[in-house]
């Protein structure tokens, strides 16, 4: 299907287009939809391209462009507008351009991998990736510094299986990104909130990120136009996953893989630390965010598709709808401004940047 390509870069523009014009409807029951969330393009069928392939393409890509020559600047597809003046590399002397609004290489949605290669294999075929999991366009200066967290325990097959998907997504989408694993060190229970408020604290020691993508371990992107950056409010970019149908279970749904600026973060306090075993953390994300004038903003359900990776039922912390209830009271308290931990190791494979932190509960505020 030849509409595809063209397509696929009308409907990402039209949804920045709308959010940079502040033109997006809301929701009646206070969801912000961007585009028409029920119009699947047509181009999805025809569309698939599989992540080994974009890998070769990749590959091609960055051996034919030696350093020492100048990289043909690409052209900024459906802008229609100014081009941005080049800014200075701090890295090089060499002047970029930054990157176009779009980028152009999304191929839309993707055929997800469930069954990676080789730890080994990957690092070399992901040669453009740096040490600690960063990504960065080669030949345009990122318009997103964008730090991913992802809480872990116990799960290095998914975490192996999301890095394969993960990574060729986000350097299509020409962001300046780096990849955070947190692991919970002992056998407590699981606080998932904790250690993304420690990815947060942790991500900002390395640099300024202004955006960060709280991100399960187990749930791989199925479209590439499902951007890894922030927008104007926090967003949820796990809209529909294949466990649920792909229907969003709830509206004020938080979880999953969720987007928030550094200051919306810090605005909220983080997240609440008092959520221990599985669930509640991200609808007490929801009630902070409402309370604080923001909302919670979507993709289209046809773009922020995502296939979750099966694991047994976690069990769930039978306080967690008593501490939603009471969350509200500990809103300034409860958070980035009463984390403790102990970092008790740090290192940089190829692939992620990894922390491995004991948690230290919370004293009662
Ligand atoms: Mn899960």
């Amino acid at each position: 299907m030849c509409l595809h390509a063209s397509s696929s870069i009308f409907y990402i523009f039209l949804i920045i287009y709308r959010y940079a014009d502040r033109s997006y409807r809301t929701h009646p029951r206070g969801l912000i939809i961007y585009g028409q969330a029920t119009v699947v393009p047509s181009s999805a069928a025809g569309g698939n391209v599989s992540s080994t392939t974009i890998l070769s393409i990749l590959a091609k890509g960055f051996s034919n462009s030696s350093k020492s020559e100048p990289v043909p600047i690409r052209n900024l597809v459906g802008s229609g507008t100014t081009r941005d003046l080049p800014v200075a590399n701090a890295t090089s002397n060499v002047t970029m351009p930054r990157c176009p609004l779009i980028p152009p290489n999304l191929v839309g949605p993707v055929i997800v991998s469930k069954s990676p290669p080789s730890l080994s294999e990957m690092e070399k075929s992901f040669a453009e990736v740096k040490a600690g999991g960063i990504g960065r366009p080669a030949d345009c200066v990122a318009r997103h510094r964008v730090a991913i967290i992802i809480p872990f325990r116990d799960r290095p097959q998914h975490l192996q299986t999301l890095l394969y998907n993960l990574h060729p997504v986000l350097l299509r989408q020409q962001i300046d990104y780096q990849i955070f694993v947190v692991e919970q060190e002992g056998t407590e229970a699981f606080n998932r909130a904790m250690l993304m408020n420690v990815g947060y604290v942790e991500a900002l020691k390395e640099r300024t990120f202004d955006c960060f993508i709280f991100h399960d371990v187990d749930l791989l992107p199925e479209d590439d136009r499902n951007l890894y950056t922030c927008p104007e409010q926090p967003r949820h970019m796990s809209v529909a996953v294949d466990k649920f149908k792909y229907r969003l279970p709830y509206n004020d749904l938080f979880g999953g893989v969720s987007a928030m600026s550094r200051e919306h973060f810090q605005l909220v306090n983080g997240f609440s630390n008092v959520f221990w075993g599985w669930g509640g953390e991200d609808d007490d994300m929801a009630n902070r965010i409402k309370a604080h004038g923001l909302h919670i903003s979507r993709y289209p359900a046809n773009v922020a598709r995502y296939k979750m990776l099966a694991h047994k039922k976690e069990k769930a912390n039978p306080k967690r709808y008593e501490n939603l209830k009471t969350g509200k009271k500990r809103f300034s308290t409860d958070g980035l401004a009463n984390l403790q931990y102990e970092l008790i190791d740090k290192r940089k494979p190829k692939l992620y940047t990894w922390l491995l932190v004991r948690l230290t509960p919370p004293q009662p505020s």
